[in-house]
């Protein structure tokens, strides 16, 4: 693990186009704009923000599984994937640290087929409906999460 905790910031299809379509839904923020939110909360709290972005749902799991052992705790907007992907709710249960769900919107108010999430289950928390300041309460969600698993085993 780095001497610095790294916070895995991930996200799925279609955030890449955030700013430029359907901002009545999502703001008029962009996707660079709430990693850099995320990298500010994450600086105050002395952690470091790693993102990826991909449409593709193999590369996601791809970069949950290599974050175990190296990555301190990962925070996750997986798009329309949140609604379907197994193999992402696999992959996140294999992660040892804090995992927290993310959603710009609240998919709970809008259409029935996006009211299932496959990952809450194995998510610590969910933070949705908060639009872009959700990146900022998804990073301090993970420092009190390991804030209480460091008191948990006496580290400082
Ligand atoms: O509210 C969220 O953050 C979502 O995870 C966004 C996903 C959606 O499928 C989830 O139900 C809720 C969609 C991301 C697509 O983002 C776009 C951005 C701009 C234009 C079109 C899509």
């Amino acid at each position: 693990m780095p001497d610095r905790p790294v916070v895995l910031l991930l996200s799925g299809p279609n955030l890449n186009l955030l700013g430029d379509r359907q901002p009545e839904i999502y703001g008029a923020q962009t996707l660079d704009d709430h990693v850099g939110t995320a990298t500010t909360a994450a600086e105050a709290a002395g952690l470091d923000v790693e993102h990826l972005q991909s449409n593709h749902e193999g590369v996601l799991v791809d970069a949950i599984q290599a974050a175990r052992g190296r990555c301190a705790a990962i925070v996750i907007n997986a798009g329309a994937l949140t609604h379907y992907s197994w193999s992402l709710h696999d992959a996140l249960a294999c992660f040892e640290g804090p995992v927290v769900e993310l959603h710009i919107s609240n998919p709970a108010e809008r259409e029935p087929w996006r009211h299932l999430s496959v990952i809450e289950a194995v998510a610590d928390a969910t933070i949705a409906g908060f639009g872009g300041d959700g990146y900022r309460l998804a990073v301090e969600r993970v420092t009190d999460l390991l804030d209480d698993a460091d008191a948990g085993t006496g580290a400082p």
